[in-house]
């Protein structure tokens, strides 16, 4: 059986372990690791789909492509429709500096509480083809911070059909149905069908 290295260029520790509670549906085809030698840059772009393609280019100018491994990173961005998609690609800088509060309080009053949680791989492969694969979750926002696991925007995101947000759930439930889960899931079923070599 043919073993597939996943290789994160990320520096946050929690998606590497989402991934690879989201990647052992595969029985053991894949082993996840973190790539810290690689640096991601980010162009501005309206779209977390055309930041990670780019990000993903400008990494394939320097960097081999190697036999099974899948050089991978990744864009999040929750996008809130009230807001008309705000924060989205500009999700991790407005997590630093306006915070949760600052989003729950831009959102009091606001009755339409609808979100999508976005993810963007850009995917180098083994054969040196740059790919984009998304995955998406909707849900809402909640009224106030609830629940103490996950990381990042998971206290205030509730996701569609529950009443409990992603830092309430445990991270097994939450790798079931998040962006994160869709769009890796995508990538494995590419990968292991031969689609994407
Ligand atoms: P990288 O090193 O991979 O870039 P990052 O934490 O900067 O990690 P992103 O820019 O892709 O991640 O994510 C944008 C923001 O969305 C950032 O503030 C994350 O904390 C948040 N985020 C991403 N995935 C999330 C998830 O599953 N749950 C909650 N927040 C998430």
């Amino acid at each position: 059986m043919t073993r597939y290295r996943i290789l994160l260029i990320t520096g946050n520790v929690h998606k590497k372990r989402e991934v690879e509670i989201i990647l052992s549906d595969y029985e053991s085809m894949f082993e996840v690791e973190m790539e810290p030698n690689i640096r991601k840059v980010e162009v501005q772009a309206d779209d977390i789909y055309d930041i990670a393609r780019q990000a993903m280019l400008d990494i394939s100018r320097i960097v081999k492509p190697r036999k099974d491994t899948y050089l991978v990173l990744e864009d999040d961005g929750l996008y809130i429709e009230a807001l008309g998609g705000f924060p989205g690609p500009y999700s991790e800088y407005v997590y630093r500096t306006l915070g949760l509060e600052g989003i729950l309080k831009i959102m009091s009053g606001i009755e339409n509480r609808s979100a999508v949680f976005r993810a963007a791989l850009g995917v180098l492969t083994p054969s040196g083809k740059v790919e984009v694969v998304q995955g998406s979750c909707r849900g809402r926002i909640a009224d106030s911070k609830r629940g103490k696991g996950g990381f990042g925007y998971d206290p205030i995101f509730v996701p569609l059909g529950y009443d409990i947000t992603f830092a309430e759930m445990g991270i097994e439930e939450k790798c079931k149905i998040s962006h994160r889960a869709r769009a890796f899931r995508t990538l494995a079923d590419l990968i292991v069908s031969g689609v994407l070599k």
